[in-house]
């Protein structure tokens, strides 16, 4: 690879435990299939007496929320970023372009032995593996970059009605979890690492370690300057969006008060391997009917 790293303070407050914890729980909670799995339950009601609870991907406000909880996740690394003067990353820049092929010289796709090759894989590992495949096939990536350059042009920024609710909901379910899916490595074995080296893209535990990240969490982000001029030059206003509790303590501590041990020891073991980003084939056709391409 040859673009400069992002600086190694920077990179290690992403992987210390408290931002992990905060950005999964912040996934988990706005994810319905998550929140209403029977499994989850202790922890679900766990994170519910912490105040975390927040709208579903899908529902009115979710899309507002998501552009604005990362948006602050730039505004929170740029700070640092300012205090460093490394003039390669003097702040969160994003893409200009999603790099389209698969080996762009300085954002390739990390390369993935038997890819292909599910009876390669242990069965934890199989359906993060598949949804990596499927989002590097030939008609994946062409759907998602059309839906990426929609999402750029004015016509279709500027479309009467197209809020920013609707905006962040449209490239949540297609063009970035398509780019995390994409660009992530092969899965680590176990998760809930803590160390630095576990920047697994796939998993909202590690993402926000890795470099890639933020090269397309800024491309998103720029999509909100956009919309603002292609809305006739108004500007983003993020006053209805869910604020997260301080609080993210580790799922032990979390779950130390509440769940039987019983319950803990499963829980730990459905979190012991990685997540990883999903989307449906209804919502990425209702998405692709909704923005007219
Ligand atoms: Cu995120």
């Amino acid at each position: 690879m040859t673009y400069a790293p992002i600086p190694a303070p920077v990179r290690n407050m992403n992987a210390s435990a408290d931002m992990r914890w905060r950005h999964l729980y912040w996934h988990l909670v706005k994810s319905k299939g998550f929140v209403t799995d029977p499994a989850n339950a202790p922890l679900v009601q766990a994170l519910s007496r912490i105040g975390w609870t927040s709208r579903f991907t899908g529902e009115a406000g979710a899309g507002l929320d998501f552009l604005h909880m990362h948006r602050e996740m730039i505004a929170h690394v740029d700070m640092m970023l300012a205090s460093m003067g490394d003039p390669n990353w003097p702040r969160v820049t994003g893409w200009a372009a999603i790099p389209p092929g698969s080996s762009d010289p300085d954002w390739p796709e990390p390369a993935i032995p038997n890819l292909n090759d599910l009876s390669a894989w242990p069965p934890n590992k199989r359906r993060a593996i598949s949804a990596i495949a499927e989002a590097r096939s030939p008609a994946i990536r062409r759907e998602n970059l059309a839906i990426a350059q929609a999402l750029r042009d004015p016509a279709v920024l500027g479309q009467d009605g197209f809020t920013l609710d609707q905006l962040g909901y449209r490239i949540e379910v297609t063009v970035h979890n398509w780019m995390h899916n994409r660009f992530a490595a092969a899965p680590p074995d176990d998760g809930q690492d803590l160390s630095p080296a576990n920047d697994w893209l796939g998993d909202p535990f590690s993402s926000h370690v890795n470099d890639y990240f933020w090269k397309l969490h800024g491309w998103i982000d720029d999509c909100i300057g956009l919309w603002e001029l292609a809305q006739g030059e108004i500007s983003a206003d993020f006053s209805g969006a869910w604020v997260p509790p301080n609080e993210a303590p580790p799922l032990d501590v979390l779950l130390g008060a509440t769940g039987s041990s019983a319950d803990q020891r499963k829980l730990r073991a459905r979190f012991s391997f990685p997540r990883f980003f999903e989307t449906t084939e209804t919502e990425l056709r209702d998405v692709i009917r909704e923005i007219g391409i």
